[in-house]
């Protein structure tokens, strides 16, 4: 292990050129509500990879983009030492905030600038992911699961609501859907990843907490729902004969809220996406579209969850209205790795930051990475809580301390 001392420090942090960065990546999709639009695959997206990838060749390091779409960064020297991953997403939800997923891109760019002139065990290497949000293409983790092996749907399959194919969405970024397995790390490859976020939620804001070391990360479970009525005239059908779409969805939308508010079967649990169709004022709705997205840190629990959903579904069904609900997506739980989390609050400790332990109620590129390799993940505080909203913002001084805890981990790990 070479020796840090007063003639060869051990690398820092550069805090103004990290939040310059976060300032410039900020603007590339700047929307008109003051928040950031940078939808999976879209052209901002792909502006916002090429400005990260210009960055990095600035920096001496050389960036590409796989077959899925993943922009993946490396230092000049590949020589078959195990990895030490850190990543995240630059993809946005529409009108979110500008450091969900841009933060721990930017971060990991700043620590492997740091770490890849050094001498090290490990090879540091970036990635920033493709699509995690599935804003645009309702495949979310889509980069992450090609890089585990476990995309279960081809690009053919997936579109957009215009019905542009991720095929050609691939092609446009870089990426080779004939090739998707080339995206696909070996297993043993990636001897540990990490990655560094904004908490997204109150708790370490409202303790007065630095630094969460993630315990674990929520598994989500994603429902399409359509609830069939009958389509009629809004002033001649009479109320008793009608099969009004909407008025059943409205119990689907509280049967959800109840089954993780007041009944505690999950965590938390959320229509996020509702259709009407015609949806004309004077016509009785005759088709609901609507989306259910169930949370827990339990797989078992969250399976219940989700039986007890069709159960309560089946009972809003009657008088001529039919509800049905398909999976789109189910992600498991995961913990992160005990190692990396001792290692995590034992540098935020050394760096004078107090930290604590804490949940992830948001889904990570980590969870999925955890199929492949230990996963460690550090949060910073988001102020009142609020992210996927323009609003959402971390304090200057937090963000260069969630990178400094970032690269002493990473230095920790790569370094023996
Ligand atoms: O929705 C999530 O939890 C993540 O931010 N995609
Ligand atoms: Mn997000
Ligand atoms: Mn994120
Ligand atoms: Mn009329």
């Amino acid at each position: 292990m070479p020796a840090t001392t007063e003639a060869n420090p051990g690398p820092a942090i550069d805090g103004a050129r990290l939040l310059g960065r976060l300032r410039r990546l900020a603007e590339i999709g700047a929307d008109e509500r003051g928040g950031v639009t940078r939808l999976g695959f879209s052209p901002e997206d792909l502006r916002g990879r090429d400005y990260v990838a210009e960055e990095a060749a600035r920096a001496g390091l050389s960036a590409r983009v796989d077959a899925a779409g993943n922009l993946i960064v490396r230092g000049p020297r590949r020589d078959g030492r195990p990895v030490l991953m850190m990543g995240s997403h630059l993809d946005t939800v529409r009108h979110g905030g500008p450091l969900d997923g841009a933060y721990g891109v930017l971060a990991g760019l700043e620590v492997l600038q740091q770490l890849a002139p050094r001498e090290t065990a490990m090879e540091p290497v970036l990635v920033a992911f493709a699509n995690e949000e599935g804003a645009r293409f309702p495949c979310p983790f889509y980069g992450s699961l090609a890089v585990t092996g476990r995309l279960d749907r081809g690009p053919d399959e997936i579109a957009d609501e215009r019905g542009v194919t991720l095929r050609e969405a691939l092609r446009a970024c870089g990426g080779d859907p004939e090739a998707l397995e080339s995206a696909r790390w070996r297993p043993g490859s990636i001897a540990a990843y990490l990655e560094l976020h904004i908490e997204q939620g109150p708790h370490l804001e409202t303790t007065g907490t630095t630094i969460g070391v993630v315990g674990g990360i929520v598994g989500r479970t994603v429902l399409d729902i359509e609830v069939r009525g009958q389509a009629g005239h809004a002033g001649t059908t009479p109320m008793k004969a009608r099969a009004d779409a909407l008025a059943a969805a409205a119990r689907v939308v509280l049967e959800v809220e109840r089954l993780a508010g007041d009944d505690g079967r999950c965590a938390v649990a959320t229509v996020g996406r509702l259709s009407v169709e015609p949806g004309v004022t004077n016509v009785i709705p005759g088709l609901v579209r609507m989306t259910a997205e169930l949370r827990d840190g339990d797989r078992e629990r969250l399976r219940a969850a989700e039986e007890e959903l069709a159960r309560r579904l089946a009972a809003v069904e009657g008088s001529g209205v039919r509800v049905t609900a398909e999976v789109s997506d189910r992600i498991a739980p995961v913990p992160t790795d005990p190692v990396l989390c001792s290692v995590i609050a034992a540098e935020a400790g050394e760096l004078g930051y107090s930290h604590c332990p804490i949940f992830s109620g948001a889904g990570h590129d980590a969870q999925i990475v955890a199929a492949l390799a230990p996963i460690g993940m550090i949060f910073v505080p988001s102020r009142n809580g609020v992210s996927h909203v323009p609003e959402e913002f971390t304090a200057d001084a937090e963000l260069v301390a969630g990178a400094r805890v970032l690269l002493a981990a990473a230095w920790r790990c790569a370094r023996t």
